[in-house]
């Protein structure tokens, strides 16, 4: 096929399969990347945004729960419930499909201009359930249409992502490879517009425009992190770290503030402090000078060890409301082995400046990681009793096992399902990697010792 002209190009974000899911700032940030640097080289681009919560014709769909949504960008899901897939038929919860129903997927495939090509994008590699869906239906809709796969489920599970029924998956930073991804399929790959790789200032901004619920933006202003972290799969999708200019990040932010009136932003950094005289300290100052009265939301962890009582007042002032640290234990040990990237006297460090810059406890969200191999109940009841007895707010992050990480072979041995083999068993709410020594009757009572933030109140069973 040779395609010449003004090509339709369709992006599909796809429905989110789980027991659980909430909408913590989440938006298709990749797919959207993709998409405005393909309407920079004059194709035409469409959007159909499966968990899009604003979608008009919702409430009269049958099956569908409809929730409220939080007004600094965050919120529910709409969801249904639909059958759980056959490995996880012994689990006693519900399973949910997130977003828009199937018919109101496939009236938007008939209602928009036929495609020559369809971009499909993923996030957690045990969501695919919702992208194999999508790309079934497409494929029913728009028959001999080609349909493309690729992010984060693609560039950790990419042999299981061949039986996704897309013509093709593919590996890597879109950006990188739709050049010759347009040649091999659309016979057009030279694109006059092209960003430099190593310079990120060079790409567009991301084609937010496209989303109806236009509730929040998330920013990146670096792609990598300098760390190696034995749970964490960074390195594995990032070749090196690479930063943007401060200046040109609070350009993007005033860019949407004034097109949209966005006064929410999200930062989806894996690295946002680090070497922070290179970004954080010049970003939150020029954030400062241009006084928009917006309001920061870091819902990724950020690293304890960068913060000073300069960055945290700076932080303070410029609207940074909802802040989470990546913290995992406080067990000295076990941070120096799973990647040094904190340590205790970090932690209390960084508390009291905080606390010190105006934040409250319940403030200094701090993630502890559970459920990881071989993990016992002390270690996470510990940590939990340790980050509320310093001043913080304890935050459970259940550990979901990915391919490729220096823990994947431990998290393989230590497994009681095959997660090897699909990637249905990676979710993070089956604690898959729990054993003995951190039951189920555990996990729940550490949850409620989080609520509580109290060590006495009906923790009997607690080891
Ligand atoms: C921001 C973020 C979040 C946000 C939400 C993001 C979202 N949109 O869904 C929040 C904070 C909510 C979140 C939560 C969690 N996350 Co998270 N998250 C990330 C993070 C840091 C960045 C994702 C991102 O947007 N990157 C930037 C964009 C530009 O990249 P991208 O989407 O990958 O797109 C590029 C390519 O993939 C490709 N591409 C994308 N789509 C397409 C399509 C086509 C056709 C092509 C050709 C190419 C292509 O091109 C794009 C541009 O270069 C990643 C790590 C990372 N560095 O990617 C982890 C990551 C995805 N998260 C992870 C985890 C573990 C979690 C949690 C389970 C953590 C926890 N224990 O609580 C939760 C689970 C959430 C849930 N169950 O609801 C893991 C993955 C786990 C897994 N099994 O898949 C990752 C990889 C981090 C890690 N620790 O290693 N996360
Ligand atoms: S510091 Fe955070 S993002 Fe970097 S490797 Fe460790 S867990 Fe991953």
């Amino acid at each position: 096929m040779h395609v010449t002209g003004n090509t339709n190009i369709l992006f599909i974000n796809p429905w989110i399969h789980d027991f659980a899911a909430y909408d913590f700032w989440i938006k298709p940030l990749g797919l959207l990347s993709i998409a405005s640097l393909l309407r920079a080289n004059n194709y035409n681009v469409a959007l159909i945004d499966c968990l899009n919560p604003l979608h008009p014709q919702l409430a009269q769909e049958p099956g569908i729960l409809l929730s409220k949504r939080k007004s600094s960008g965050h919120g529910k899901f709409p969801k249904a419930v639909i059958p759980k897939p056959e490995p996880l038929q012994h689990i006693p919860k519900r399973y949910h499909r997130y977003g828009i129903t199937p018919r109101l997927f496939r009236q938007a495939l008939d209602d928009h201009p036929r495609p020559s090509l369809v971009l499909v994008t993923s996030m957690m590699t045990y969501w695919y359930p919702g992208v194999f869906e999508a790309i079934r239906i497409v494929r029913e809709a728009l028959p001999g249409v080609p349909i493309v796969l690729g992010g984060n489920y693609v560039n950790l599970c990419p042999d299981h992502a061949t039986a996704s029924g897309a013509d093709f998956t593919v590996q890597g930073a879109g950006e990188k490879v739709i050049p010759s991804l347009l040649r091999t399929i659309l016979g057009r790959g030279d694109l006059s517009f092209m960003p430099d790789y190593k310079n990120l200032d060079t790409y567009p901004y991301p084609a937010f425009d496209l989303l109806d619920l236009k509730d929040q933006v998330p920013i990146l202003t670096s792609r990598g992190c300098p760390y190696c972290c034995t749970y964490c799969a960074s390195h594995l999708l990032n070749e090196t770290f690479l930063r943007r200019d401060p200046g040109k990040v609070a350009d993007e932010i005033s860019y949407w503030h004034k097109r949209f009136g966005i006064r929410h932003f999200s930062f989806y950094d894996d690295a946002l402090l680090v070497n922070p005289h290179e970004m954080i300290i010049p970003l939150l100052k020029e954030v400062i000078r241009q006084n928009r009265d917006c309001q920061f939301h870091c819902p990724n962890g950020m690293h304890l060890r960068e913060i000073t009582p300069e960055i945290s007042k700076l932080m303070f002032r410029a609207g940074f409301k909802t802040i989470r640290f990546g913290f995992e234990t406080s067990d000295e040990n076990n941070q120096e082995k799973t990647g040094g990237k904190v340590n205790n006297a970090h932690f209390i460090q960084a508390v009291s400046y905080l606390k010190e810059a105006g934040y409250e406890r319940s403030d200094i969200g701090i993630y502890i990681l559970c459920g990881l191999p071989g993990q016992a109940c002390r270690e996470v009841r510990d940590t939990i009793e340790y980050v509320h007895a310093k001043g913080a707010k304890p935050v459970i992050a259940e550990y979901s096992p990915i391919p490729g990480t220096a823990l994947w072979p431990e998290a393989v041995k230590s497994s009681r399902y095959d997660i090897s083999s699909d990637p249905l068993f990676h979710n993070n709410s089956l604690l898959p990697c729990q054993g003995e020594a951190l039951t189920f009757d555990m996990y729940n009572d550490l949850k409620s010792l989080t609520r509580t933030r109290s060590e006495r109140q009906g923790m009997r069973s607690l080891p």
